[in-house]
């Protein structure tokens, strides 16, 4: 069992308790058992299983969630779920996964309308009761309504970074196996999409029905869906589902470049190759009836007189003439990261000291971060006023003037707020070494309001970035309305960057965004938004995203050594005196 697949059914508890109007300090407890488990970077279930350690050893896991993890690991269920989910109607749960109804709307809904389900909600909506509760407006209802014609679509697509944990643990699984030669994921995971609707697996291997039975005895498997000797489909806990391939090895090629997708891309592909009176498929590319290609990927693309494309811009976005031309880009790569410039801290929403952070950024073999805690508008998460910041930026004084070989950026996450003025002053933002600006209150301006607030921020002379440009949350919040191309223009003409953030549930900016925003001339930068040491391997995120715009090093500011990248902030240009 993985590590979503426990904090799922703590969140489950915490859900159907927050709906059943339970006590919060018991909600919460169960929301924090699930953030605990999902941060965790090794798998509990080893943990358990292998008896090695104490779970209570684990920072956050006292005795008793201790106790419960074991539970889950060793019969595959929380009993208060069961118990908890039995008591209320089974199409309840799925209202949570409509965006923007949390568990507090969905028990108002059951309360007063008596809504069980998906249908019974569509019907209130369409008959107007709905917007006639108390904290429904006509937003709300309209949100509702279209989250309601999405929920199929949302529900089944996995972020990357769970996929990840999943595909991960099943590969391992498979490979200790033995028998197997060549094994690959391929489909939207390949292509580092930040959503994944399932896994298509590749292996090449002696025995198919050896290496097919091993897959359906899958510990995570809840489900084998289809099993024949090439080929099997599964179902795992969570959700997910995931077909394994056995194929040729002299045509593996053909199979991973099919499998990998895009769909529109293959399309381009098979057309070009119809053009030259070729024949492509998932077995080979063939003239008449001999195959001229088939066992690599590149001497496909070669044959069909393409250099090799990076699997991340297979989107049929023009990567199929820069192929033919030979001008892909150099896609900037995960190696070449030297900083991580957005993290928070215990000064305000974070759970480790600043020192902590460092270290742990010195053993990814960066060479600086930037501390970016909450300014003090957002109060939810103890943002720092001028005087606590500076006192914070004292004591990284002192760090950085013991420590060798490592810099911290004293910096700050800025709220630009709602009238478009800044949360700090001037003179506070004058001292800092990175400003990173982003929006967290009155998203629900109008597009003009919005535009002009950004705006405002990255042509301010102490703005070095805008953080999570569009604040898109998947699955959960659609990106607030925005004129991109002005705020790209802003951004470049003031040299603001623009934020790469690869925390898994933000992806921001979306990589087609990213892409634009480059043809504007606009630099970026890389961040994970940690709010621990663990979450700084969400850079592989952000270089996801990066890749998937065509972004090369050049693009990155962040790849750049200290010095250098300290010269190409807009701070360095002389700020202030600019105006
Ligand atoms: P997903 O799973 O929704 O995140 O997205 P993909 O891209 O993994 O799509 P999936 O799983 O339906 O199919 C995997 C790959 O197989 C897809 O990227 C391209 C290839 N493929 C599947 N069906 C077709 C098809 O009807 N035509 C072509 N040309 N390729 C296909
Ligand atoms: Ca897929
Ligand atoms: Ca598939
Ligand atoms: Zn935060």
């Amino acid at each position: 069992m993985q590590n979503p697949d426990i904090a799922r059914l703590f969140d489950e508890v915490a859900d159907l308790l927050e709906i059943q109007g339970a006590n919060p300090f018991r909600v919460r407890a169960y929301r924090n058992a699930a953030r605990v488990v999902r941060d965790y970077p090794d798998p509990l279930d080893d943990v358990v299983r292998s008896g090695e350690r104490d779970l209570t050893e684990i920072p956050g896991i006292g005795d008793d969630l201790a106790e419960k993890i074991t539970a889950i690991v060793t019969t595959g269920e929380l009993p208060l779920r069961k118990e908890l989910a039995a008591q209320l109607p089974p199409g309840l749960l799925d209202l949570l996964r409509i965006p923007g109804l949390g568990p507090k709307r969905v028990k108002e809904l059951h309360d007063k309308l008596h809504v069980t389900s998906a249908t019974d909600l569509a019907q209130a909506v369409e008959a107007g009761r709905v917007e006639e509760l108390k904290g429904f407006g006509p937003k709300m209802v309209e949100k509702i309504r279209t989250g309601l014609g999405q929920a199929e679509r949302v529900e089944r697509r996995l972020l990357l970074d769970e996929a990840e944990t999943q595909a991960t643990a099943l590969v391992a699984y498979l490979k200790a196996g033995g028998g197997i030669r060549d094994l690959e994921v391929a489909g939207s995971y390949r292509r580092r999409r930040e959503t994944v609707g399932d896994l298509d697996v590749l292996a090449t291997c002696a025995d198919g029905t050896a290496v097919m039975s091993r897959f359906a005895a899958y510990p995570d498997v809840a489900a084998v869906l289809a099993q024949g000797p090439t080929r099997a489909t599964v179902r795992l806990r969570g959700g997910l589902q995931v077909d394994l391939r056995a194929v040729e090895p002299d045509a593996y090629g053909a199979a991973l470049l099919y499998f990998t997708g895009s769909k529109a891309h293959n399309v381009e592909l098979r057309q070009l190759a119809q053009e030259k009176g070729l024949k492509l498929n998932e077995y080979g590319l063939y003239r008449g009836q001999r195959r001229v290609a088939a066992a690599t990927e590149a001497e496909i693309y070669r044959a069909l007189g393409l250099d090799w494309i990076p699997p991340e811009l297979r989107e049929a976005r023009g990567e199929i003439a820069l192929a033919r031309e030979h001008r892909l880009p150099t896609l900037v790569s995960a190696d070449a990261i030297r900083g991580d410039l957005q993290m928070h801290t215990t000064a305000s929403d974070g759970q480790a000291t600043f020192q902590a952070m460092a270290e742990a950024a010195r053993g990814r073999g960066y060479a600086y971060i930037a501390i970016t805690d909450h300014s003090k508008r957002v109060t939810m998460a103890r943002g720092l006023d001028p005087s606590r910041l500076r006192e914070q930026w004292k004591e990284i004084d002192a760090w950085n003037a013991a420590t060798r070989g490592f810099t911290i950026l004293k910096g700050v996450e800025l709220d630009v707020l709602e009238d478009g003025t800044l949360d700090l002053p001037d003179d506070v933002l004058a001292e800092a070494d990175y400003v990173v600006a982003t929006m967290h209150y009155g998203l629900n301006q109008s597009e003009r309001q919005l535009t002009k607030r950004l705006v405002g921020a990255a042509e301010h002379p102490w703005v070095d970035a805008i953080g999570h440009p569009t604040g898109r949350l998947l699955g959960k919040r659609e990106p607030y309305p925005l004129d991109f191309d002005a705020l790209c223009r802003a951004a470049a003409g003031a040299g603001c960057l623009l934020e790469l953030n690869g925390n898994p549930e933000r992806m921001d900016l979306p990589d087609t965004l990213a892409a634009a925003a480059k043809g504007h001339g606009v630099r970026f930068v890389l961040s994970t938004d940690s709010h621990q040491p663990g979450h700084l391997a969400f850079m592989r995120y952000a270089v996801d995203l990066a890749r998937r715009a065509g972004l090369e090093a050049g693009d990155v500011l962040n790849t750049r050594p200290l010095d250098e990248f300290r010269r190409g902030l807009k701070r360095a240009a002389g700020g202030g005196r600019r105006r």
